[in-house]
């Protein structure tokens, strides 16, 4: 069943919160079945933000499935082109695009490309995978919105390897400038980068604190926990000094999260995940996701 984000006001913070953990589930699960058509790619990364993404399709934006350039929509940018695999289990988890589309990922004539790229595939605001630009199309984005009077808002989502990327805090650095308060971000940091761990690639610690100084209202949350995302979310929108300041959401998250057999993988920025593997990933997740229901 696809997800509707607009009646969110007339449910509890624990009714929001379930919605959010089964959208998750579902996006969990169409990831593997898009990793397997390829038998490897950026499966750990999509387990791990899935919830993060369900928390945005299934809570947060106002957008129309059937209509995706509908002009009033709010705007959510998918900075990390190469995260496309779980935001595209989102966007058909939405109803934007059929979730018998996403058997089509990565061949030849899908609108499923494996970097996101914004001619291909309804619902795609950015061709995102030249990384650390997401947040400068956000702040133009904002702006522009700005200057036609409009008070939809922008999501951008980037990942803690763009943290290592001069051109991330120069849009940051201009969202506080230009008081964007209609702008979040929301930063996935799994600890992970391309050559390894991030602590080791760049020192981008302590986050919280150099968003802060950059003039952003910042919370650092876990970012599997879909209460805890829904909750800084709020936090957001019950303030009103930040009509007019920029808020980023820095996620914790696990890479493969909810599949114990990727969660502890050597190599998991890119998986190769072995053919008779994937049912017991299939069987992993949903045994975890009943456990944690019961
Ligand atoms: C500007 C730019 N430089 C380098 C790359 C190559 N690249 C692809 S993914 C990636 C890792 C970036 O870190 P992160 O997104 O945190 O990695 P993950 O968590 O997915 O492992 C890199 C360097 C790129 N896509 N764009
Ligand atoms: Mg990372």
């Amino acid at each position: 069943m696809a997800i509707a984000a607009t009646d969110n006001q007339t449910l509890n913070l624990g009714q929001r919160t379930e919605r959010v953990r089964d959208a998750a589930y579902r996006i969990r699960h169409h990831s593997l079945n898009m990793g397997e058509v390829q038998g490897q790619g950026y499966v750990g990364q999509a387990l791990g933000a899935a919830d993060m993404f369900a928390a945005v399709y299934a809570d947060q934006l106002d957008f129309r499935p059937a209509e995706p350039d509908w002009e009033d929509r709010d705007r959510f940018l998918l900075s990390t082109g190469h995260y496309a695999i779980g935001f595209y289990a989102a966007l058909a988890e939405a109803g934007i695009i059929p979730v018998e589309e996403l058997e089509t990922y990565g061949s030849d004539d899908s609108r499923l490309p494996m970097s996101g790229m914004s001619t291909y595939t309804p619902g795609m605001e950015i061709s995102g995978g030249s990384l650390g630009h997401g947040l400068s199309v956000a702040v133009g984005m904002a702006l522009g919105l700005r200057h036609q009077n409009r008070t939809q808002r922008v999501i951008n989502f980037l990942s803690d390897g763009e943290l290592d990327e001069g051109s991330t805090w120069e849009a940051a650095m201009g969202a506080a400038h230009h008081q964007l308060g209609q702008l979040t971000a929301m930063v996935d940091i799994n600890a992970l980068q391309a050559d390894g761990a991030t602590a080791g690639v760049l020192r981008t610690e302590p986050v919280t604190e150099k968003w802060e100084a950059f003039g952003w209202y910042a919370q650092r949350i876990n970012g599997n926990d879909p209460r805890a995302l829904l909750q800084a979310f709020d936090n957001i929108a019950a303030q009103a000094a930040l009509a007019s300041r920029p808020s980023v959401i820095l996620c914790d998250t696990k890479v493969g999260r909810g599949v114990p057999l990727l969660e502890n993988r050597e190599k998991a920025h890119f998986m190769r995940i072995e053919d008779n593997e994937w049912q017991i990933c299939r069987d992993q997740l949903t045994e975890g996701f009943e456990g944690s229901n019961s």
